[in-house]
């Protein structure tokens, strides 16, 4: 179990399934580089089934998200077409291994983008902002993982839901954040715990897109990270995420 085409599988393997799997870390530790090597390798299984890359989500933009997992890089993973639920909709548990959730910002974008560019040039290439719930489920046993583990993890995606679009001219630098369960506050948090402003990590995901040969696309979405530490689901929960002039988006958790 060394060649980094198997370790795709196996990761490709236990996201499809919802399975648990054991840390690459413990027995064969992966090197950034490769893990992003294992990433890219095990998207392309995944669009090889049909499935289509919607955007890019950016993981550990925040302090309180780098301290509750013990990993302290910035990293990003793909988004598909198939993590995508709908609005006030309902998610299954039966769907994930362990899956937590996180409030963030979502942009869409206008123009591509990709490589060294300024916050003003990442602002002109948007199109609009949302409200966004990511749904995270590390495939690792136990939800621990070193920073090689999760980026060939895609970063632990599993599903994310949007809600309304909004003007980019939306001022998005200090925007309370309500993340709540069963309508009780969970994490109360500001978007500008995203690496100071939520621009900074779409600048960030600019530079690490064009480091793997890619861009991000005219009518790409990109998950800025979650803002605050991330709530376990269970059965049975209504999630909600309130942001501040952005209004709300949510959803329901099922058996
Ligand atoms: C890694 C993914 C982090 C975020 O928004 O920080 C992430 C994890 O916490 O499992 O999606
Ligand atoms: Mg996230």
């Amino acid at each position: 179990m060394s060649g980094l085409a198997e370790i795709a599988g196996i990761v490709d393997e236990a996201a499809r399934t919802a399975s648990e799997i054991p840390q690459f870390s413990d027995e064969r530790p992966l090197s950034v580089e490769e893990a992003y090597a294992v990433q890219a390798l095990s998207m392309q299984r995944r669009y090889g089934r049909g499935e289509r890359r919607v955007g890019i989500k950016m993981g550990l933009t925040s302090r309180a998200k780098m301290l509750q997992v013990g990993v302290s890089d910035v990293t990003w993973g793909r988004l598909t077409d198939a993590m995508m639920r709908e609005e006030g909709g309902t998610v299954s548990m039966a769907q994930f291994v362990h899956p937590r959730v996180e409030p963030e910002i979502a942009f869409l974008m206008k123009k591509p983008l990709a490589g060294e560019v300024s916050a003003l040039q990442a602002m002109d290439a948007v199109e609009a902002v949302a409200p966004a719930l990511e749904i995270i489920d590390s495939r690792y046993k136990a939800f621990k993982f070193d920073v090689g583990d999760v980026i060939a993890d895609n970063s632990s995606s599993s599903a994310f839901v949007l809600g309304q679009w909004a003007s980019r001219e939306t001022d998005i630098s200090n925007l309370g954040m309500l993340l709540s369960i069963d309508g009780r506050a969970g994490e109360i948090g500001s978007s500008a715990a995203i690496l100071g402003h939520p621009l900074r990590s779409l600048v960030a995901a600019a530079r690490m897109v064009a480091s793997a040969g890619e861009r991000l696309n005219a009518g790409d979405i990109v998950l800025a990270g979650g803002a605050t530490a991330a709530i376990p689901l269970a059965a049975g929960q209504a999630v909600s995420l309130e942001v501040e002039r952005l209004g709300t988006v949510a959803f329901r958790v099922e058996a």
